[in-house]
């Protein structure tokens, strides 16, 4: 059995967050752990406002603690960390038990908000995560705020933005430009090793049911690794995954809708 775990926040609506990590584990046939973090809330009275409530310390330790002591993993992810003890408590348990595939997802934005949640937070996270990751995968404002250069517009843009990401200690970058890079027919991100840069391409799915696409993708590359895949062998097989959930995604209410990781499963799809 291949174990994953996932540290992460809970959303509540269920598109995103270790809910979507949980269910794509489990779609690539994984054993699927999670640490929660904290847990986000939607207000469906108050234009699904979101609010964010942390699990406090020695409940997130007491998670990992069952989780690395006491299954093991084979490959890890985060999401939303929300605390500063949130990251060092993963970079504790990262380094203590040697974790080789580590999957950061860098998430410092819901959808919808341009802004860096909580810059302070984000500089820890680059600190202590980026440096164990095996894989980083910023979405193209992310990737702008890691690499301290302005948004990438351009592919040439992202190029330098992972360049610099990767010199910053992380070996492989993925930098996932998917419907929000302007100008282009296709959804387009950027994985660099360290050596070439790749394209990778995929049908543009025009839809703002995207709840959870960056959760998901994240988990299923996590996922990948798990298994035994390299590097960029995970980063395409997740590109298919989530080509496949958006493909297929639903309306959640007015405010928006999600993916589907199931939808591989059905033919046609
Ligand atoms: O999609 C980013 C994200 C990650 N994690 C949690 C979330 C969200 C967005 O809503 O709620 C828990």
């Amino acid at each position: 059995m291949i174990k994953l775990a996932t540290i992460a926040g809970s959303d509540a609506s269920g598109g995103a967050g270790l809910e979507a990590d949980l269910k794509t584990f489990q779609e690539y046939g994984g054993y699927g752990m999670a640490a929660i973090t904290v847990i986000a809330t939607m207000n469906p009275n108050a234009e699904w406002e979101h609010a964010v409530f942390p699990i406090d310390e020695q409940c997130l330790r007491s998670q990992l603690e069952t989780i690395f002591n006491g299954v093991g993993v084979d490959a890890v992810k985060t999401g939303m960390l929300g605390t500063p003890y949130a990251v060092h408590l993963t970079a504790e348990y990262l380094n203590k038990y040697k974790i080789k595939n580590f999957v950061l997802d860098p998430v410092m934005v819901c959808k919808g908000a341009d802004l860096a949640l909580n810059p302070e937070l984000n500089e820890l996270i680059v600190q202590k995560l980026l440096p164990i990751a095996k894989i980083i995968m910023p979405n193209l404002f992310e990737a702008g705020q890691i690499a301290k250069v302005p948004t990438p517009k351009t592919i040439e843009e992202m190029q330098e933005a992972a360049k610099i990401i990767h010199d910053m200690g992380c070996p492989f970058v993925f930098i996932k430009g998917g419907a929000h890079l302007q100008g282009q027919s296709s959804a387009v991100d950027v994985f660099y090793d360290g050596t070439e840069f790749h394209k990778v391409e995929a049908e543009l799915i025009q839809t703002t049911w995207t709840h959870g696409a960056g959760c998901t993708t994240a988990a299923a590359v996590t996922a990948g690794l798990g298994a035994g895949l390299a590097p960029y062998d995970a980063v395409l097989r997740a590109k298919k995954f989530i080509t496949l959930s958006l493909r297929n995604g639903f309306e959640m209410n007015r405010w928006g809708g999600a993916g589907n990781p199931s939808a591989w499963r059905k033919p046609f799809n």
